[in-house]
């Protein structure tokens, strides 16, 4: 089991997932959402059509179309709303649901970017610290995954990920 920090644009990626911070329309928007969807092209959009949305923490898998990895999974994060809107525990739902459909696909290797730090306003440390711990704690109960990537595209993200994977 291999946990790494990538400092790179998502869509670049190899892995066999890339995971989308989307929202609950599933049907493109902003930051790196919006950065997924132009790299891999119309297709992922009409796909995206088909899936009904989704709700917040929980997540849903498509093709990747034109992108260099093997699946997209489009998850939505919380908006921040002062901490006592369940945020922590929805974004906790986030890498655990996440890694649960990857595992359930087989897939072995998946890239996490930095689920509702950006327009949706989480702060980056407690956010970070519940990315790490959620995915230590349920890659003990993986049987493909073997290497999850915390894909970091700011610097204050990627000196945080530095410290807490020390
Ligand atoms: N590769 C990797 N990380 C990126 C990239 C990229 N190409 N672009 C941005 N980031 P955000 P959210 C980082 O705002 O906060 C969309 O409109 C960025 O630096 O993309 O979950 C959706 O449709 C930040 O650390 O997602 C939703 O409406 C992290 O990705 C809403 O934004 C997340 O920032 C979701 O907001």
């Amino acid at each position: 089991m291999k946990i790494k920090i990538e400092h790179a644009d998502i869509t670049t990626l190899h892995t066999d997932a890339i995971v989308n911070a989307a929202n609950s329309s599933l049907l493109g928007g902003g930051g790196v959402d919006g950065a997924i969807h132009r790299a891999a092209g119309n297709k992922l959009l009409e796909e995206c059509r088909l899936l009904n949305g989704c709700e917040t923490g929980k997540a849903k898998i498509t093709k990747a179309y034109l992108l260099a990895c093997k699946h997209i999974i489009h998850t939505v994060g919380p908006i921040w709303n002062g901490g006592n809107k369940n945020e922590a525990q929805l974004l906790t739902n986030c890498y655990k649901n996440s890694i649960l459909l990857a595992e359930k696909h087989k897939l072995r290797s998946i890239a996490f970017p930095n689920i509702s730090t950006g327009i949706y306003g989480y702060p980056k440390k407690q956010a970070a610290i519940i990315a790490v711990n959620t995915v230590k704690q349920q890659l003990l109960n993986c049987k493909y995954l073997e290497e999850v990537n915390f894909c970091i595209f700011d610097n204050e993200n990627l000196e945080l990920y530095k410290k807490l994977l020390k």
